[in-house]
């Protein structure tokens, strides 16, 4: 089902400092920024390969990296991988004992289409579908 590993979402307090650590010192280059109301965050994407850094901001407290930062600080958020149909992948993942957020694709990142997996299916992580 996975194709790659499309991104590391990565929570963070403050993005134009972060977004400046990662440049300075892995050269990483930050060529996409974002802010999607309707998920609650600022992002910033970086390409490392072929896959992608996302720095993601909390819009406020009630958001999910909000709450995310507020019980557990910063750090990997959550893992995107890249599936070749969202929706083919959601009705095989009904098959299996796995516990949606998202019954259906919803638009994310960089026009892609996304849904993610609750992280208490996938010992503790995470993920998100991506289909770019
Ligand atoms: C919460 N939990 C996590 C977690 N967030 N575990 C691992 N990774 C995470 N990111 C755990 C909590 O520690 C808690 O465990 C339990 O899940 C319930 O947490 P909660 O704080 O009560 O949170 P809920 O239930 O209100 O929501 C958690 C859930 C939510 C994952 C369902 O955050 C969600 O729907 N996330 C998907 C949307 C999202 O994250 N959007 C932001 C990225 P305990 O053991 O204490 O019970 S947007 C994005 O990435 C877009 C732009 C894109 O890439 O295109």
């Amino acid at each position: 089902m996975f194709t790659r590993v499309d991104h590391v979402g990565i929570a963070v307090r403050d993005l134009d400092a972060a977004i400046s650590f990662y440049e300075k010192t892995f050269g990483v280059s930050f060529t996409y920024r974002h802010t999607a109301q309707d998920q609650g965050v600022e992002e910033a994407m970086g390409q490392v390969g072929e896959s992608w850094i996302q720095l993601l901001k909390p819009l406020g407290a009630e958001t999910p990296v909000g709450k995310f930062i507020e019980s557990r600080g910063e750090g990997v958020h959550h893992i995107g991988y890249g599936v070749a149909d969202v929706r083919a992948a959601l009705e095989e993942l009904k098959g299996h004992d796995i516990r949606l957020i998202d019954e259906h694709p919803r638009p994310g990142s960089r026009g892609a289409s996304i849904a993610f997996i609750h992280p208490k299916s996938v010992g503790g992580v995470l993920v998100e579908l991506v289909q770019e």
